[in-house]
């Protein structure tokens, strides 16, 4: 079953059997008042208006059998796997593998780098760590896709400049396509996350396509489970 989404700069087509949905880093510490992204001083409502679209994408996507991929920044806790430049940048107070409200910052196993109860994974859903912006830097995440015959990817999550704009780079260097759609990612910098979004679907689409939410929801099967 092939649906095309109308986007920019052109329709995106898609067979929900060769798509993944990929979650970036819906983490309590970018999302939650009093996490890593509050400390560094950033409203981070202004990627909580990310969680009710993409809720309701999971959704759709999981009723459509879909792939659904999550992926969560961090590090190991004895921080290993963690670039001394990564480390040291900014000059924080409270920076990674500090103690903050929700745990050690950004640390694995750690209440605050896990996945927002909102969007929390379903079981046998990949829950791929990353060290980096990336999720293909130093993951399997290129192996998955590959074995389950994924070609094209619909990317959501937090935040747009950073961690999605570094994987829908990562994934069309790679010869994936991707939507990104649009009230499902987010930014604390509301000039970052549009002028993000324009560099996506410009020249023709030079890393992908940028779509609402809802012409994507528009041409997929309604769920029949209803949104916590
Ligand atoms: C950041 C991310 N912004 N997930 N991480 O440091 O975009």
């Amino acid at each position: 079953m092939t649906i095309s989404v109308p986007a920019a700069p052109y329709d995106f087509e898609l067979d929900p059997a060769s798509t993944a949905l990929v979650i970036i880093d819906m983490q309590r510490d970018f999302l939650y008042p009093g996490g890593f992204g509050s400390l560094l001083g950033n409203d981070v409502a202004l990627l909580q208006t990310t969680i009710a679209p993409l809720q309701r994408v999971l959704a759709a996507a999981r009723a459509a059998g879909m792939a659904v991929i999550h992926t969560r920044e961090g590090h190991r806790p004895d921080l290993t796997d963690a670039p001394p430049a990564k480390l040291a940048r900014g000059r924080l107070a409270c920076g990674i593998g500090d103690p903050g409200p929700f745990g050690r910052i950004l640390v694995r196993g750690e209440e605050g780098h896990d996945i927002i109860d909102e969007l929390a994974p379903a079981e046998g859903e990949p829950v791929l760590d990353k060290p980096g912006k990336g999720a293909f830097y130093a993951t399997d995440l290129e192996l998955l896709l590959r074995n389950r015959g994924i070609t094209r990817l619909v990317v959501t999550g937090v935040t747009t400049e950073v961690c999605v704009h570094t994987t829908v780079r990562e994934a069309n260097d790679r010869g994936f396509e991707c939507l990104v759609l649009a009230d499902c990612v987010g930014s604390y910098f509301p000039e970052f996350h549009e002028v993000g979004l324009k560099m996506i679907a410009a020249q023709g689409g030079i890393f992908g396509w940028v779509a609402p939410s809802a012409a994507l929801l528009e041409q997929l099967p309604v769920p029949t489970t209803t949104i916590a």
